[in-house]
């Protein structure tokens, strides 16, 4: 399957797609940005799938650049897959574990046999990663990554910053 990359202005939570990626943290019980917009608008059926993972599988949280799946509540997208990325580190390459986050949330994706999957800019907000350096590593990993269901991977941007820095690496 080749996979279409396709890039959008706006908000995560908005997008009608099979899967939404969580820039989550380890923990798996919610924060602020794409995580506290998505647990905000997805409702408590997500928290109660977090908190049911980590009472099972996660009892040590996920770790940083895996991911799992969970109900998406009430958003529009019908799954949400958590990933954790790194924290930026300005001493240490933790680019393997952003790519990572990409190709595992692809991974759990095809798993769910989901055909559209919108990304955030995962690690460039709270965890300070670099916009251009985030984007890059996005962009060249999906590229990079075959999937054998899905059709399209939506980057969803929010604001004009991060629109061109992933315009840049897309053309
Ligand atoms: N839709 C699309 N993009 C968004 C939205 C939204 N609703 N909200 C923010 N962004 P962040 P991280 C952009 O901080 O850096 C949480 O507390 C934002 O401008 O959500 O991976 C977690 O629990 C930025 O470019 O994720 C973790 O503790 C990008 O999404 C930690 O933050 C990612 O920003 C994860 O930090």
């Amino acid at each position: 399957m080749s996979t279409r990359l396709t890039l959008v202005l706006g908000d995560i939570t908005r997008q009608d797609v099979d899967a939404v990626v969580n820039a989550a943290n380890s923990s798996l019980l919610g924060g602020g940005g794409v995580d506290g917009a998505i647990h905000r608008r997805g409702g408590p059926d997500i928290l109660a799938a977090c908190r049911a993972l980590r009472a099972s599988h996660h009892g040590k949280g996920l770790p940083t650049g895996q991911a799992v799946a969970t109900t998406a509540g009430l958003l529009p997208a019908r799954h949400v897959i958590h990933t954790v990325g790194p924290r930026w580190s300005a001493t240490e390459d933790r680019s393997e574990l952003l790519a990572s986050c990409y190709r595992e949330s692809l991974k759990v994706a095809a798993g769910l046999d989901a055909r559209t999957v919108a990304f955030p800019a995962i690690s460039t907000g709270i965890y300070g990663w670099p916009l251009d350096d985030g984007a890059r590593i996005a962009v060249e990993t999906v590229r990079e990554t075959a999937s054998p269901t899905v059709e399209e991977v939506r980057f969803v941007v929010f604001d004009d910053r991060a629109h061109e820095a992933f315009a840049r690496h897309l053309t």
